[in-house]
Parts: structure tokens; C-alpha cells; sequence
């Protein structure tokens, strides 16, 4: 069965959106906790099953809900992901994006909330954003249902959303450990490339939802390679390196919207 899970921060308007989608009920609401399990409904008018995951700032697990995102990742195989955004808060937003787009499933990112972003006066080229990240992305208001239908086409065309292929220039010490825990992952456990290199850099950033999965399933190359590696210099890294591509990202997206250059909000 074809499925499509809705993934991002809190808050960010992942149940309205799916609510508006599917046919069957689900109750809306922000308190924390209230989707801790994940819903799952159906496109409507389709046989399509839609999950709606609990809101997580991170893959890397502070909480019951965002491990819940981490385990469906691993767990799971959607065959489209929705990755729903505030508009407006894309700088913190996009850090669970990257995080996402590198686990290397067909994704479409989601600016929702557009209301609000164009209400504040700023705006994005959505050219550069979408080339930048290698992903298609659509703008939505889901409470005023607003871009719905388009969404809805490319949820029905999933087969024509590509894998991403985003690959973050990390500094070359970190580069190196997460080749070598990758290719060993390919080699020895039969992980596909993108799924080797998630695993790897996941692991080196001490997500443990990871780092339990590692050891249930004795990932070796992860467990026994990288844990002589300064771990905290290296979290710093990623951290680092995602933060700096997301605000030259955002930067550039909005000069270029603001010199008129190409597709706007
Ligand atoms: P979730 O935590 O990601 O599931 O977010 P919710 O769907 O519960 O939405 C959080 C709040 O944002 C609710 O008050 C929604 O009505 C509101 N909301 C959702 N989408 C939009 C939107 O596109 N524009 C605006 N202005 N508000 C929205
Ligand atoms: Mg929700
Ligand atoms: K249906």
C-alpha cells in the first residue's frame, strides 16, 4: 500500500494539513502529547494512506514524540515524505529537513503558514530553494485551504518525486569517518548508499534512537569505527556545517526574490 507520512517542527500546521486531506476524522489541537502515536488516514478520494507524525525538532530524540519520528525512519519505508514547515521560521525549521532529505526518500517541502510570511512582507525564491535542498517545494496556507489541490496532484503523481541527493559539505575529518562507517554499512549489512550515509552521520551526531538501533542490530562499522572519533567535536560539526548552509540558503533566497530574479511568494 502506498503511504505518505507528514513530518515536521511543532506547530507548524502538520494535522490541519492532514485533516484536510484525508477523510477520516482527527482531532486538532497543539497540546503537547496530543500526537505522540501516529494518526494515519486516507487520501481522500484514493486508497493513499497518509501518517501524521508527532512534531519533532530533531531526529535526534529529546522526547517520546520525536523519538517516535526517528523509529519511523528507520522502520519505515513511506513512499513520500511531506516535510511541513512554518514559512516564517525556516532557519530553525530546516535543520529536521536536512536531517530528513539525507535519509534520501522522495520528499516535498512544505512552506505553510504563507499567509503569515506574506503578510510580514518577506519573501523566497522558490527556485533556489528547491535546487538548493534538491527537493520540489510547494507553498500552503492549510488553515485557509489554500494550495491543497496542487498538493494533492503531486501526492497522486509520488512516482514522479525524485530521491534527493543532498550532500552537506562537512569538514574533511568528519567527511572521512562518515565514508568510512558508510561504506562498510554497504558493504557488510547491505545498506543501500543513502541509507549507510544517514545511519553514518546519524550516529556520529549520538542520535540515540540510532545509536540503540545500532546496537540491537550490531552495526559494527558504526559501533566500533566511529566511537573513536571526538564525538561532541564532530555533533558540533554537523550542527555547524547544517546552520551555515541553511543561512547562506536563506539569505541568497531572498535576495534573489527581492532582485525579482525568478519564481517568488
Ligand atoms: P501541528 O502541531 O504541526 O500538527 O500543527 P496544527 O495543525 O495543530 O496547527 C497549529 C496551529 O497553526 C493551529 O492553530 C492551526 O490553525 C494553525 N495553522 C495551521 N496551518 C496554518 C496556516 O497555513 N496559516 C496560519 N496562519 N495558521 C495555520
Ligand atoms: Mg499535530
Ligand atoms: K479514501
Amino acid at each position: 500500500m502506498t503511504s505518505i507520512a507528514l513530518i515536521g517542527n511543532p506547530n507548524t500546521g502538520k494535522t490541519t494539513l492532514f485533516n484536510s486531506l484525508t477523510d477520516k476524522y482527527a482531532v486538532v489541537g497543539n497540546w503537547t502529547g496530543v500526537t505522540v502515536d501516529k494518526k494515519v488516514g486516507t487520501l481522500k478520494h484514493s486508497a493513499i494512506q497518509v501518517v501524521d507524525l508527532p512534531g519533532a525538532y530533531s531526529l535526534n530524540p529529546l522526547t517520546k514524540d520525536e523519538a517516535v519520528v526517528a523509529k519511523y525512519l528507520l522502520n519505515d519505508q513511506p513512499d513520500l515524505i511531506l516535510n511541513i514547515t512554518n514559512a516564517s521560521q525556516l532557519k530553525r525549521n530546516l535543520l529536521l529537513t536536512i536531517e530528513v532529505l539525507e535519509r534520501g526518500l522522495p520528499l516535498i517541502l512544505i512552506l505553510n503558514m504563507i499567509d503569515d510570511l506574506r503578510r510580514s512582507g518577506q519573501s523566497y525564491d522558490l527556485v533556489l530553494i528547491s535546487q538548493r535542498l534538491g527537493c520540489k517545494v510547494l507553498t500552503t496556507n492549510a488553515r485557509g485551504h489554500q494550495g491543497i489541490k496542487e498538493l494533492r496532484q503531486q501526492i497522486i503523481n509520488y512516482q514522479e518525486v525524485p530521491a534527493p541527493q543532498l550532500r552537506l559539505n562537512y569538514p574533511p575529518m568528519l567527511q572521512q569517518a562518515i565514508r568510512q562507517a558508510a561504506e562498510a554499512l554497504e558493504a557488510d549489512f547491505n545498506y543501500s548508499p543513502a541509507v549507510a550515509r544517514w545511519l553514518a552521520i546519524q550516529f556520529i551526531d549520538q542520535n540515540k534512537a540510532i545509536r540503540e538501533y545500532a546496537a540491537v542490530h550490531q552495526l559494527t562499522p558504526l559501533t566500533s569505527q566511529v566511537r573513536y572519533y571526538d564525538a561532541q567535536q564532530f555533533a558540533d560539526q554537523i550542527y555547524n556545517t547544517r546552520l551555515a548552509f541553511i543561512e547562506d540558503l536563506l539569505h541568497d533566497a531572498e535576495q534573489h526574490a527581492a532582485q525579482g530574479d525568478s519564481s517568488q511568494l
